[in-house]
């Protein structure tokens, strides 16, 4: 991103035209981003509450004060039930290195503080990825463009990873074709060639489907399978039970289009998969990416320029972790699933949580279950901290409020989970007001606590050095005096990046494991409990904003406005008298919340969706869609079930 600054302020924000992925162009929402920089609703200055839980009233207080504050209770709680009864809580509101996992991990660490597995959006996708290929990485974005055949599976390319999306009208002014497999009808499923319609968390048969396919057609790569796999004939014997007839039964996508896909994204080459993380917020997300996976095995498409597929690029960013967050600092203590905040809160045991710090998160809207998420909060033996630009849900239950910083005004190194530039940005401005770094704020709290270790001193540029300092060979040559110099540098990868054409893989065998579990519908599906499916007959999909990066734009109109929506099909509306505009409510065991309703073509019958993540405030009930989501975690790494989620709906009356 290139910045203008006069008289130090920014007057400017733009793409770097030299940037090889985003080749000068900012997303919709970031575009906007000097509207959140000098917005009037900036938090500048420490507070405490002074109203209820939630209410969100708050006095002015001195950094002083809130740091002594934060210190001295947290002492005393560590001291009378373990420092287990302490939980962080953070995750992806800043992505650099420094500010999400830097000197923050230190700081819980060396108190002994509960640790937080941090599972919210990936971990059920990285541990599907990982089964089968051992690295979480694959594709490079510049590939794309070379692409024949493209599939975007539960991937909404034009919405989520715009950058991406010029490599594909690239690819497709070649003549290349798009296929989008989503249950919802996003930007991207109505720019592609065919959008097919999938039951939300039905994947996996999908995947085998197209397995039965291509090995039934023998339209598979031998030779790759022979030389760089595992478990080939375990997976041809599952697959086979999956013909198309069954496969369509399951799936909702006609039997034709389902032997079509398998023939053309086994011949049309190179042919390349962009899976995205809305596959695996689902109960059976980790196997479907599993099974997903495996196809580019199957075909052999790792090995041309412009096949493979790419669900992430991160693990490609191969620091020295333990150096930035030295999680040997303290003892050894219980990990707290984020994903089960509500349980953590509300239920959890020896020691119960009686201090959270929140950071980078806005867990009050955006973790599921929120009706239990928020009882949670509003206990009065529970000590909050909160660290934020904005007054967003979660502040509203601080105990003690710090104003921090934005990318624009501190330094911080980032990776990427869609390419493979590593960045630095050096702040472009002071902060406003008295905002601080998650850096320095944890730097100063240990301090005030009394904790002299060396590593709190470390400045930031201490800190990349060290994460620098892995000895990979993809960071080869990769300093912080290289990175101060051009700012964005692609790691030490050849060009073209082809990661598993000669096998490679990451796993224990160093082959692709190819063997995936058989399909199970999602307990919350149409073809789940019956008892459940009966009370609540929709599928509720709340996926991405276009316009949102979660909740963090949530106190814009627009945004709020959009995010305030339930599409629905006509065959579910009309028996239910409900038309575009009424106000309906949505609700399930768990909760409820009032919506707007739009009738239209984005989503077919049984499913509705609701564009996440509303700021619950803003609701007439206080409410997010995670009102309505549950804690059910994934069949693999512990990650959430956002899109496993059966609702009825109605029309509120007059
Ligand atoms: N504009 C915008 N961009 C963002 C974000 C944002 O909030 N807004 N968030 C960022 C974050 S944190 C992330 S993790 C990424 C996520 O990026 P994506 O994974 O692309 O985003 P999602 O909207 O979660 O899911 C993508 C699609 O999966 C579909 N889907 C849901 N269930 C299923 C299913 O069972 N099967 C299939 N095949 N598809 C399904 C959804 O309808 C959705 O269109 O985006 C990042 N970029
Ligand atoms: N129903 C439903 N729920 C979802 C999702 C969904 O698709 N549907 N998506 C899930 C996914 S994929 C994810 S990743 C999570 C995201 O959940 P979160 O990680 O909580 O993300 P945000 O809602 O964007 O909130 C991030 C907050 O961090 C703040 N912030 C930004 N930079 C900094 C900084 O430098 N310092 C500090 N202290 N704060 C900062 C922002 O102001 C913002 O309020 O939500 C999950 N929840
Ligand atoms: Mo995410």
């Amino acid at each position: 991103m290139l910045v203008n600054v006069e008289d130090g302020t920014l007057t400017k924000l733009r793409g770097n035209p030299d940037h090889p992925v985003t080749r000068g162009f900012l997303c919709g929402k970031v575009a906007q981003y000097l509207e959140r920089e000098y917005s009037p609703q900036r938090l500048l200055y420490p507070r405490k509450r002074t109203g209820k839980k939630g209410e969100g009233r708050f006095e002015r207080i001195g950094w002083d004060e809130a740091l002594d504050t934060i210190a001295k209770k947290l002492g005393a709680l560590a001291d009378e039930f373990g420092p287990e009864s302490i939980l962080p809580y953070s995750y992806a509101g800043t992505m650099g290195l420094l500010n999400g996992s830097g000197m923050d991990r230190r700081f819980f660490h060396r108190l002994g503080a509960s640790r937080l597995d941090r599972t919210i959006c990936s971990s059920t996708g990285g541990a599907g990825l990982t089964a089968t290929l051992g690295f979480r990485y694959g594709t490079e974005p510049e590939q794309f463009s070379r692409a024949k055949f493209i599939i975007a599976w539960g991937a909404n390319i034009h919405g989520t990873n715009v950058h991406l999306w010029p490599f594909i009208v690239e690819a497709k002014r070649n003549g290349a074709k798009l296929i989008a497999i989503d249950p919802v009808r996003t930007r991207t499923a109505a720019l592609a060639d065919r959008h097919l319609r999938v039951n939300p968390g039905s994947d996996l048969a999908l995947a085998l489907g197209l397995m039965h396919v291509i090995i039934g057609e023998k339209l598979h790569d031998g030779d790759f399978l022979e030389k760089f796999t595992n478990g080939f004939d375990a997976l041809a014997k599952r697959a086979r039970a999956y013909d198309p007839e069954r496969v369509a039964a399951l799936t909702g996508i006609a039997k034709e289009d389902i032997v079509q896909l398998a023939r053309d994204y086994a011949t049309v080459r190179p042919a390349v998969i962009r899976a995205n993380y809305g596959l695996q917020r689902s109960e059976r997300g980790g196997a479907a990416v599993r099974a997903i996976a495996a196809l580019p095995a199957l075909t052999g498409s790792w090995k041309e320029v412009g096949g493979g597929l790419q669900l992430s690029t991160s693990q490609a960013f191969q620091f020295n972790r333990k150096a930035l967050e030295m999680p040997e600092l303290g003892p050894k203590a219980r990990t707290v699933n984020m994903s089960e905040l509500a349980s953590a809160l509300t239920t959890l045991d020896e020691p119960p949580v009686k201090a959270i710090v929140v950071y980078n998160s806005n867990p009050a809207a955006i973790a599921p279950d929120q009706n239990r998420v928020l009882k949670g909060f509003r206990r009065e033996d529970l000590f909050t901290v909160v660290l934020e630009q904005f007054q967003t849900d979660t502040a509203d239950y601080a105990d003690i409020l710090l104003p921090s910083t934005t990318f624009l005004e501190h330094t911080d190194i980032y990776l990427a989970y869609g390419h493979y530039h590593l960045q630095l940005a050096r702040p472009a401005i002071t902060a406003p007001g008295e905002a601080k770094s998650n850096v320095d704020v944890f730097r100063e709290l240990a301090g005030r606590m009394g904790l002299e270790d060396q590593c709190f001193k470390d400045s930031e540029d201490d800190m990349i050095r060290a994460l620098l300092n892995s000895g990979h060979p993809f960071l080869q040559g990769i300093t912080l005096e290289r990175l101060d110099r051009e700012r964005s540098v692609r790691l030490n990868v050849p060009t073209p990046f082809l990661p598993f054409a000669e096998g490679d893989f990451g796993t224990a065998s160093g082959k692709c494991e190819l063997d995936v579990p058989d399909y199970v519908p999602p307990v919350e599906s149409r073809f789940g409990d019956v008892a459940l499916r009966t009370r609540f007959p929709l599928e509720l999909v709340s996926s991405k904003n276009d316009d949102s990066m979660n909740s963090t734009f949530g106190n814009r109109d627009s945004v709020d406005k959009q995010t305030s929506v339930l599409h629905i099909a006509t065959e579910d509306a009309e028996p239910r008298g409900i038309r575009t505009g009424d106000l309906v409510r949505a609700f399930n065991e768990r909760g409820s919340l009032v919506l707007t309703a739009e009738v239209d073509g984005v989503v077919g019958r049984g499913v509705v969706r609701a564009p996440a993540v509303r700021w619950a405030k803003r609701s007439q009930d206080g409410r997010s869609v995670n009102a309505l989501t549950s804690e059910r975690l994934a069949d693999m790494g512990g990650g959430p079930t956002f899109y496993s989620c059966l609702i009825e709906v109605e029309k509120c009356g007059d």
